[in-house]
């Protein structure tokens, strides 16, 4: 479970699925590597998805150069160690904005609950008769707070994001999100994923800036469902952890989520067809064959 050893990078910080790194003798390069650890249920599992830090790590560089003419982002360099090669980026370190910047195009999840209990999104009215999976009628911008280590983010309204940032900063985040998403939302939908929603990361420059940073538009920060599965009433299984959540869910693991006990261990077949979802996701959005990537296994 502990972060590899890189040669030249002290390791810094771990996340649930990632790990980061600081450049020896330059504070202002990061090291961001993508491990094969998957969540379910708010837990890190014990079984890891072979690839899935190579393929998460080509889908976020294949959508920054995408996104190269809307945003500048963090990303100097993928010559990195061999030791992670494939699975790490090296990044300018930025003074990271402490909003979550998530757009949303459908409705489900926090956003569901929230329009559920008040019409409203983060303080944005939405009209009556929606359910959920439904496509909102225009993407909207809502942000959350950060959550403490093991927490949750909690939603916010814009104006709780101009009073932490302020208002020019705040229209900024909520104008460069909104364009990201509906540039990835229509291309995902053209390949047959529905981009539900997405989280992005933004930092600044030292000259002010704003960059996007962190992962993009991959399953672990966004809703990817598969668009043949969609229909308004209930959310389809999400593309990439279906299997693990059926499984999970079902008596054969045995497992009870409110139990508080960590998950069991995923039996071989279902890892190996998670995997497949996400070598599947990278090659219906990228028209890229995962295998083919450099020096990704074959398994
Ligand atoms: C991102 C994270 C983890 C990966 C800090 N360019 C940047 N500049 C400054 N800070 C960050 C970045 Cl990306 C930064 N995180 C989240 C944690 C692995 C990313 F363990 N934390």
């Amino acid at each position: 479970m502990s972060a590899p050893e890189v040669p030249g990078y002290r390791h810094v910080y771990s996340g649930k699925v990632r790990e980061l790194y600081v450049a020896d003798g330059d504070p202002n390069r990061l090291l961001i590597v993508a491990t094969d650890r998957i969540s379910a249920y708010d837990h890190v599992l014990a079984s890891t998805v072979p690839d899935k830090g190579r393929v998460l790590t080509a889908m976020t560089l294949w959508w920054f150069e995408r996104l190269a003419d809307l945003v500048p982002n963090h990303v100097v360099s993928t010559d990195v160690p061999d030791a992670v090669r494939g699975r790490a980026m090296l990044c300018e370190r930025l003074e990271m904005v402490q909003v979550e910047c998530v757009a949303r195009g459908y409705l489900t999840g926090s956003g569901l609950a929230d329009y559920q209990a008040t019409g409203a999104v983060c303080g944005i009215e939405l009209p009556t008769g929606l359910v959920d999976g439904s496509r909102l009628p225009y993407p909207i911008f809502t942000p959350a707070t950060k959550a403490q280590r093991g927490g949750h983010d909690q939603n916010v309204d814009l104006a709780y994001v101009e009073r932490l940032v302020g208002p020019d900063v705040a229209t900024e985040l909520r104008d460069r999100t909104l364009a990201v998403y509906e540039l990835g939302e229509r291309i995902a939908r053209e390949r047959g994923i529905v981009l539900a929603d997405t989280k992005l990361e933004f930092g600044r420059r030292p000259d002010g800036a704003l960059v996007l940073a962190d992962e993009v538009l991959t399953p672990d920060s966004s809703r990817f469902w598969p668009a043949e599965g969609w229909r308004p009433g209930t959310a389809p299984p999400s593309f990439d952890k279906q299997f693990v959540r059926d499984w999970l869910a079902s008596p054969a693991s045995g497992w009870d989520r409110a139990s508080g006990e960590p998950p069991p261990p995923l039996p071989p077949d279902v890892v190996r067809r998670t995997r497949e979802r996400y070598l599947e996701a990278y090659e219906r959005l990228t028209g890229r064959r995962a295998l083919d990537l450099s020096g990704l296994a074959t398994g």
